[in-house]
């Protein structure tokens, strides 16, 4: 199958004044479908073609360096947008957060460690929520790299290369993940990707 670049599940406007329209507009119109077309263009003619996304994504790591990035920051942003939503953040789905309470501590713990992940990963990558041999973990990872390639499942990632933020926060990376976690976080989405992950 090829790489396609989906609509926003909400307006260019939606998500402001946490993330202007002129960074979606950036992120998913140019950098997104850059990762598309590119993915596209190194998926042809080779063994994965006709795999799922999430086989192209594992089965590239290390091997295919240029089909990987591309397909992992694909991976990476088709649930990205679906990790936003306007009045996002607010309160955890009660099954996500007694399991968060239960491997990490507590709501805080976590928001501070997601945050801390976000914060701590140098260059571009992500912070990442996921579920490793039936826990709840953060991690970071740099470029286009994801849980999936550790062996685990991702339920929420947040972006941190600089294209993710640079308009509306300019360097203070920490404000933007705070916001992202506040404001921006679909909780319904984390809860879908959880329940199918157990
Ligand atoms: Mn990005």
């Amino acid at each position: 199958m090829s790489f396609t670049l989906p609509d926003l599940p909400y307006s260019y406007d939606a998500l402001a004044p946490y993330m202007s329209r002129e960074t979606l507009e950036y992120h998913h119109d140019k950098h997104h479908l850059a990762y598309v077309n590119n993915g596209n263009n190194l998926l042809k003619g080779t063994e994965f073609e006709g795999k799922s996304l999430e086989e192209v994504v594992k089965g590239s790591y290390g091997k295919v360096p240029g089909l990987f990035n591309n397909a992992g920051q694909h991976y990476n942003h088709l649930h990205f947008w679906n990790w936003l939503k306007p009045n996002g953040g607010g309160a955890i789905p009660g099954e996500i957060e007694k399991k968060i309470i239960e491997d990490i501590g507590s709501v805080e713990k976590f928001k501070e460690d997601f945050i801390a992940a976000g914060v701590g990963q140098f260059g571009s990558g992500w912070a990442w929520l996921s579920l490793k041999d039936g826990k709840l973990e953060v991690s970071k990872t740099p470029n286009g790299e994801n849980p999936l390639i550790h062996g685990a499942t991702p339920i929420l990632g947040v972006d941190v290369w600089e294209h993710s933020y640079y308009i509306d926060y300019r360097n203070r990376r920490p404000d933007y993940l705070k916001a992202f976690i506040d404001h921006l976080v679909n909780w319904d989405y984390v809860a879908e990707l959880y329940s199918k992950a157990v």
